[in-house]
Order: C-alpha cells, then structure tokens, then sequence
C-alpha cells in the first residue's frame, strides 16, 4: 500500500491485552500503528513482540514511543510528530481493586489522562483531522439501577477507578460538543482474551485451574463469588472500537454480549473444560470448592480435594454486582455482532493456560528453576 494513502493510528497502552489486539487489527487493514509504552525496567513487551520491527529497516508500519498518561508534555509532542488520524485511548490503570490502593493515581491517569490528550489534539489544531476513541467501561454503572445497562441508564460509579473514567468520559462529551471534535466513547463490558493480565478473574481462573490439574498449585483463593459479569472476548470489542471511529457520526455505543455469568459459574465453566466437575459447600467467607468427579484419567487428582477457597482479602470495599449490558445501539446502527460466546472463550483461554503451564511443568520436573538469580 502506498503510504501516502495509509491511514496512522496512535494507541496509549499498547502493551494492554486491548493494545495488542487492536494494533493486529489494524496492522492487517493496512494502517501504520504508533504505540505509546511505559519505561519499565523489565521488557513489557510481551504481547506485542510478534509485531514489532527492527528499526533499521524500511517501509515500517508498528513504531513504539515512551511516554506516559501522566506527561502532557510527552503526549503533545508524540501527537505532533505521529499526526495521527485515529487516537485509541486505551492506556489506563485498569484494576478495579487496585485503583482503592491507589486512588490519586488512577484519577491522575485515567481521568487527567484522557483530557491531556483531547487538549493536546485540540491545541495542535488537529480537532477536524484525528478522530478519538476512549475506552470507557460498564464500571460506570456501579451500583445496579437498571438492566440490561444500555447508553441510556444513568451511571453511579462504585470505585475511585470507576469515578477516574467517569470524569473521562464526560470530558470526551464534553470536547466533542464544545469543539466539534470527533471523539466517541467505547463503553465496553468485560472482555477477556487468553492474553488478559493475570491478576483479572477469568485469567486468574484459567491459570490456576490449569495449575491445579497438573499439580502446580493446591487451591485457587478467590474473592467475591456472587459477582456477575457480562463477559465477552477482546476480539470481538477492538474490532467495534475500529467501527466506532468509522461511523459517520460521532456518537457513544455499548458493546456487551446481552448476557451474564456468575464469577462461580466461571470456575465451573473452566473446572469442566478438564473433565473437573466442582460441589461447592458454604456460604461467603466460608465458601469452599470440593473435587466432585473427574472423568480425566490424565489428572492424578483425587475426588474431595479442596479445590478452592474464599479468601475476604479478595472482596472490594464497594463492589458492582451486576452487569449485563444492551447492545442494541452497536449492532442496529453498526451491524456489529460477537463471534465468540463464552463457552468459547472458556475453551480458548483454558487451552492456552494448559499449554503455558505445561511448560512450568516440564521446567519443575526437570529441577528447573528460572529465579535463582541470587544463589
Ligand atoms: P490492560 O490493563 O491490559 O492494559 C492497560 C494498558 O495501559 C497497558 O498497556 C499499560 O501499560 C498502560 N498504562 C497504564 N498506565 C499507564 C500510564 N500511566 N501511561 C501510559 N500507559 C499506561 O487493560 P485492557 O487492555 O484490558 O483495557 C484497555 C482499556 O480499556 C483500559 O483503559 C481499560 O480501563 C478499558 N476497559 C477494559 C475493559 C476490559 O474488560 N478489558 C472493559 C472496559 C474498559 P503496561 O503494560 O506498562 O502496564
Ligand atoms: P472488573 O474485573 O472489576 O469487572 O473490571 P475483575 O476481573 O477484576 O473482577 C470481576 C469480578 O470478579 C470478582 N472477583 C475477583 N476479581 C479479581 N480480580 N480477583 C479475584 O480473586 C476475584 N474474586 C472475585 C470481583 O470482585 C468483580 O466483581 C474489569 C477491568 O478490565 C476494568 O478495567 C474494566 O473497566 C471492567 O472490567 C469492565
């Protein structure tokens, strides 16, 4: 493709499970994708490397540049140089629990963050050129008013990540009605993928039931069970947020699945994708998981075995109960439809977890041990 005629996108958190997926998107249609990623003194690189060029050579189409959500300076420059058609504002603290540890920060970059970019695209001239797009989320609803969510039901956040996106997202209104500037909100519901960091509930699932079945670990400790969640695959919503900057008007959208699953029903998904069937027996705090059959001769393990465990160091000081989100909007006036359904996406991640942990295995049997940096 002449890249002259080739389109430039510029993604903040490049290095996210969203990042990743979305940069492969629009590396194939064709696009030059500049990422921003954080200095880190260990590679965080990960989920990109397969994309990543050599500097040294030509007709590049995937840049890397550092900066920060919290660096004005860095992002008008970075904005300046790339001149972007399409911003994707994905780079974000992005851990519910984690933003109750760190509440300054997570305004400072999830909120500030998104209106230090508007500002920049705005003081640089370039509001009728760049379309942005920002990520914002289900946690906006919080506290259960009204189902199925949908653009229309008002939002009463529960966590200081939450209120940090709310500013967000009404900043983005907020230029796009004051100057005209073409920038939309994704409200995305939850969206997994097997590259979901790992410290997310359905990653965190995944791999310890993988870890379980191969003797790697005892027992899964876990938070909030009753928890339900609208869970869909990463695919499926960075490619609506590629739908969305196309639209010919600049407008906000759901993007949910319509359907809600219990964080219980999850493990319960994962434990019988290797042939687990699990009894719990409990209430709250005294919740645990028993091995009530295992019809997988390949799993030495016994039936009774306490699988699971809840652990109160998991629940959150104000938590979301319940989400189940109304795609209506998205798939009438885009045509966008899931092509995956969660018992997919069960089967995708725990596939991918049992090949990553196999690994660990064959390390451990062989005496293995990678962090002996120090003996
Ligand atoms: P991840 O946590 O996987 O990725 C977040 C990205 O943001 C990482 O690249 C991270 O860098 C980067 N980042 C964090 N803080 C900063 C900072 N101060 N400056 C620059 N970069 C930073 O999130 P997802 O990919 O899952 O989500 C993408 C976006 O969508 C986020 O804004 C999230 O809040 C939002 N969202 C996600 C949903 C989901 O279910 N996944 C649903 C709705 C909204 P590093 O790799 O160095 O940590
Ligand atoms: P969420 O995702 O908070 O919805 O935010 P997460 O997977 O962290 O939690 C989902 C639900 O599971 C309950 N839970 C646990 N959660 C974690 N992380 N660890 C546990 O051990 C555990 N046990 C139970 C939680 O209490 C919660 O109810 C995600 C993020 O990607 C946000 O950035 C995004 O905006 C929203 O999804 C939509």
């Amino acid at each position: 493709m002449d890249s002259t005629t080739q389109k430039i996108a510029f993604i903040t958190g490049v290095t996210g499970q969203d990042g990743a997926y979305l940069s492969e998107f629009l590396l194939k249609k064709g696009y030059i994708v500049h990422g921003l990623k954080r200095r880190s003194s260990l590679f965080n690189t990960n989920r990109i490397d397969h994309l990543y060029q050599d500097p040294h050579v030509d007709n590049r189409n995937f840049f890397l540049h550092y900066g920060d959500m919290t660096d004005g300076t860095n992002l008008i420059r970075l904005i300046k140089e790339i001149q972007p058609d399409e911003i994707y504002n994905l780079a974000a603290m992005s851990h519910v629990a984690v933003s109750f540890e760190m509440p300054e920060y997570t305004g400072n970059a999830d909120g500030l963050g998104t209106l230090r970019i508007l500002d920049a695209v705005r003081l640089l001239g370039l509001e009728k050129k760049t379309r942005i797009y920002q990520a914002s989320t289900s946690e906006l609803y919080g506290k259960v008013q009204q189902v199925p969510q949908s653009e229309t039901t008002p939002f009463y956040p529960r966590s200081p990540y939450a209120v940090a996106k709310m500013y967000a997202f009404w900043i983005t209104v907020n230029y796009r009605e004051a100057y005209g500037m073409y920038a939309c909100n994704g409200i995305l519901f939850n969206h997994e993928s097997p590259i979901r960091g790992e410290t997310f509930v359905t990653r965190k699932i995944t791999r310890a039931t993988s870890r379980i079945v191969l003797g790697l670990q005892d027992k899964l400790f876990i938070g909030n069970l009753d928890a339900q969640r609208d869970w869909g695959h990463a695919k499926d919503y960075v490619r609506m947020m590629w739908m969305i900057l196309q639209a010919d008007e600049a407008e906000d959208w759901v993007i949910a699945t319509g359907k809600t699953t219990s964080v219980r029903d999850f493990v319960r998904m994962s434990f019988a994708e290797v042939g687990i069937k699990l009894e719990f027996k409990g209430e709250g705090v005294d919740e645990k998981g028993f091995v009530k059959l295992c019809s997988n001769p390949e799993y030495q393990i016994e039936i009774g075995k306490e699988v699971l465990s809840v652990d109160p160091k998991y629940f959150r000081p104000t938590e979301v109960d319940l989400l189940i989100g109304d795609p209506n909007k998205a798939r009438t006036k885009l045509g966008w439809e899931c092509q995956y359904d969660l018992p997919a996406l069960v089967k995708e991640m725990m596939q991918s977890d049992l090949k990553l942990m196999q690994k660990d295995q064959y390390l451990k049997e062989g005496g293995y041990n990678a962090l002996n940096y120090f003996e």
